[in-house]
């Protein structure tokens, strides 16, 4: 008996094949169009759109506080299809507050594009579909934008003292914006 009471079920759980995260103390974020003001490029078509459309969803887990050296965390993002003009629903995008912090993100549903920047503000950008992983190194601001016609869902994995910086980003942008152009993704520099 003593032996069995070490073994403890797993409190949270992945459903692989639609990603979304299950357990007690998980946490949750939601964007909606009104929280994301001022991130896409064209303002005019911004306020043309419902402020309570929601772009995307967030929920993770800590299993560690945050700021935890060494520690890591797990997270589920759902970006909705969708424009603000030409330019395709997105992230905010953040560099990490600890600046070598890298993370790994894997998609599982829909297509789009991940949005990689530099501290040169040199931005390159890697396709996104089911089962693409992605490696984001430090020192590199990263962004998701959905091209495609569904939810695009991808997990993240990231360490728990990266922490964000989202004040870089709001006040220089990404050096690229990622808009449609005839019809396909298309990386439009913004420098
Ligand atoms: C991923 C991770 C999270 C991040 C989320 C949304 O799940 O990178 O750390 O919070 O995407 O991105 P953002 O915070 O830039 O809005
Ligand atoms: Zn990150």
């Amino acid at each position: 008996m003593t032996g069995n009471s070490q073994i403890l079920p797993a409190s949270v759980h992945v459903d692989w094949l639609r990603a979304r995260l299950k357990g007690p103390d998980l946490h949750e974020s939601q964007k909606t169009l009104a929280q994301l003001r001022g991130l896409f490029k064209d303002a005019a078509a911004h306020s043309a759109l419902d402020p309570e459309q929601i772009v995307y969803r967030v929920r993770w887990w800590e299993p560690v506080p945050a700021n935890t050296e060494a520690g890591l965390f797990w997270g589920v993002t759902e970006v909705e299809p969708g424009r603000v003009g030409d330019e395709y629903f997105m992230t905010r995008g953040h560099f990490h507050a600890k600046r070598d912090r890298a993370e790994y993100y894997g998609t599982v549903e829909g297509s789009g594009m991940l949005i990689l920047m530099n501290e040169k503000r040199e931005t390159r950008a890697e396709a996104m579909s089911p089962g693409s992983l992605h490696y984001i190194p430090g020192s590199t601001a990263h962004r998701v934008a959905n091209t495609g016609e569904s939810a695009l869902v991808f997990w993240a994995c990231w360490p728990s003292d990266a922490g964000h910086d989202y004040a870089t980003i709001e006040a220089q942008g990404f050096g690229a914006r990622m808009m449609d152009r005839c019809g396909l993704p298309t990386l439009v520099s913004e420098i």
